[in-house]
């Protein structure tokens, strides 16, 4: 079924919301204000009305009025903002705890149980903080339905909270330019009745692998789900990684501790590659892109990736 995310979903909505407005009608205010005082004037002070030009030296009353005016105005409008914003400074005792993990294309959500997921699944009227940690390069959290949005900055301790208060579905976009493909690095953040979230929260069952495909079907599932494919293609062209047309079975040369070797792709080459990329850099590529997935990728999946680099030489 097809429907348009709500865009309303948290208790920020509302402080955040207010502020907007309020600032976006004083801008149409002043924009209609000030295009008919310059019409006006133009038209009032032509020059078949007034051939001669004339100084004027000012006056110090409306010079005031204004100033002091822009002031207060400006001012009123930063204690709006400020009451908007300042529920978002002080997490709640009670916060729920997920870790958001970014790397250079994707968000990974780990919990409190272990559960590791890509979209972010939390219960509804629940205070949850995220602790932010970016793996590679600055990322930032960005939920538009919540109004929250926060820069992750490797090594530095981070965190934002939120509580939604609407069941749904809601985008989560990075919204800090982290390369190549930072525009396709984005999620959903599935909100669930508290019910539905407890069942979910205990299912610690890994994700379903389907079984009623083939294996090597399966392993391009895996890889579609932890973002291999931002990296690696598999028709041959290079992307940030090299391609996976090939590889499997066949010599390749890399660098092993400053040292360049031949090396076979076999099984426990791959399964190396994923688990401790920075050891064996594969030549004409750079370390530390590719980061380890240790943790996220399980050894049965990593046995369906091989199924697809070895379907791919057939
Ligand atoms: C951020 C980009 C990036 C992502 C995401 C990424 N890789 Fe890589 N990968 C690289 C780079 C760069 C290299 C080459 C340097 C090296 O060997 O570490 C590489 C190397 C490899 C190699 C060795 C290839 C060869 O030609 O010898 C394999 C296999 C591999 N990656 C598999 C994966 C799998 C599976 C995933 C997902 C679970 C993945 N990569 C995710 C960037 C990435
Ligand atoms: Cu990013």
């Amino acid at each position: 079924m097809y429907s348009v995310d709500k865009l309303d979903a948290s208790s920020f909505v509302e402080g955040v919301d207010r502020v907007f407005i309020i600032i976006l009608g004083f801008s149409f205010l002043f924009l209609i204000v000030l295009t008919f005082l310059m019409v006006w004037f133009i038209f009032k002070y032509r020059k078949s009305k007034h051939p001669k030009a004339v100084q004027i030296e000012g006056n110090t009353k409306l010079e005031i009025a204004w100033t002091g005016g822009a002031f207060i105005l400006v001012i009123a409008l930063f204690f709006v903002g400020w009451a908007g914003y300042k529920p978002m400074l002080n997490v709640p005792d009670d916060a729920m705890k997920i870790t958001a993990i970014a790397r250079m294309w994707q968000f990974n959500f780990l919990y409190e149980n272990g559960k590791m997921t890509d979209s972010l699944v939390i219960p509804v009227d629940q205070a949850v903080e995220l602790d932010l940690v970016a793996l590679d390069v600055i990322h930032s959290l960005y939920i538009p339905a919540f109004r929250v949005k926060e820069d992750m900055v490797p090594g530095i301790e981070k965190n934002m909270w939120f509580k939604s208060l609407r069941e749904g579905g809601y985008d989560l976009f990075c919204a800090e330019y982290c390369g190549l493909e930072h525009s396709f690095m984005n999620a959903r953040v599935r909100v669930l009745s508290d019910s539905a979230y407890q069942a979910w929260y205990v299912d610690t069952t890994k994700v379903e692998i389907p079984t009623d495909i083939p294996a090597w079907q399966a392993g391009l599932r895996v890889m579609q789900k932890n973002g291999c494919v931002a990296c690696h293609t598999s028709d041959g062209n290079k992307l940030v990684g090299p391609t996976y047309l090939g590889v499997y079975g066949h010599m390749v040369e890399v660098e092993t501790g400053g040292r360049t070797r031949q090396v076979m792709a076999d099984s426990m080459y791959i399964r190396n590659s994923i688990l401790d990329p920075g050891s064996d850099i594969v030549k004409g590529y750079n370390k530390g892109l590719m980061l380890s997935y240790e943790g996220l990728v399980s050894d049965e999946e990593i046995g369906l990736i091989i199924e697809y680099l070895k379907h791919l030489n057939n």
